[in-house]
């Protein structure tokens, strides 16, 4: 990157969902972002500027970044939470996409229009799809102390601290009340004093 210090703008809802992990790692990495919350209504005029029409978009600078995940990764790497050789930073890649897999799996359900098929599709996600992926996830943070890779703190600690209400919201269920590990990971996040600062500013999302 060119600029020496490129302003940061990240765009998205009023929520917190996927936008909430890259807030957190921008402010622990103690990035001044400007917080852009487009409403509903300024949406369906804003939408076409945007890549794939979709947010969150995290403008740095003169560049444009987009996918949450990936500018996850990115902020991880240069705040050093992202590992050391690629075997760690594959190890953190693995625990992020199984975290991305339960909130796919899980929207695709919570959006669903039709309200009887979406009630049917809920039986399924609740009893098969995920007790699976919380059990290992569950193993995963157990394996690694507390957190989700290399047995110290990475983005995928702050992906799942960042997306954890929003998962909650969409799987029906408090997900890491049973699972301790995974909690750890979540704590060992929001008591950094960096991210206690930032819940105790950002604004009061809409859902
Ligand atoms: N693959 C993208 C997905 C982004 C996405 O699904 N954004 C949704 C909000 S969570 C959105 O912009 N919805 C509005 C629309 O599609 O009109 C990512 O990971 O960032």
């Amino acid at each position: 990157m060119a600029e020496s210090k490129p302003k940061y703008v990240l765009s998205y809802f009023n929520i917190k969902a996927l936008a909430e992990p890259i807030r957190f790692l921008l402010a622990y990495g103690n990035i001044d972002f400007e917080d852009r919350r487009i409403s509903r209504e300024d949406w369906p005029k804003i939408k076409a500027t945007m890549p794939n029409a979709q947010m969150p978009v995290l403008q740095i600078g003169s560049k444009t970044t987009f996918q949450h995940l990936a500018i996850c990764r990115y902020l991880g790497k240069q705040f050093g939470l992202a590992g050391s050789n690629d075997w760690e930073a594959f190890e953190i890649d693995m625990a992020a996409d199984t975290i991305s897999d339960l909130r796919t799996k899980s929207a695709i359900v919570f959006y669903e229009p039709n309200e009887s098929i979406k009630e049917t599709k809920y039986v399924q996600l609740l009893s098969e799809v995920i007790p699976t992926i919380l059990k290992n996830l569950e193993e995963m943070a157990a394996a690694n102390k507390g957190h989700m890779a290399l047995g110290k703190m990475t983005w995928a600690d702050f992906l799942l601290a960042g997306l954890i209400e929003y998962l909650n919201l969409l799987c029906r269920q408090d997900l890491i009340a049973n699972c301790p590990n995974l909690k750890a990971a979540v704590n060992s996040v929001t008591s950094l004093p960096a991210i206690k600062a930032w819940n105790a500013k950002a604004p009061k999302p809409d859902m």
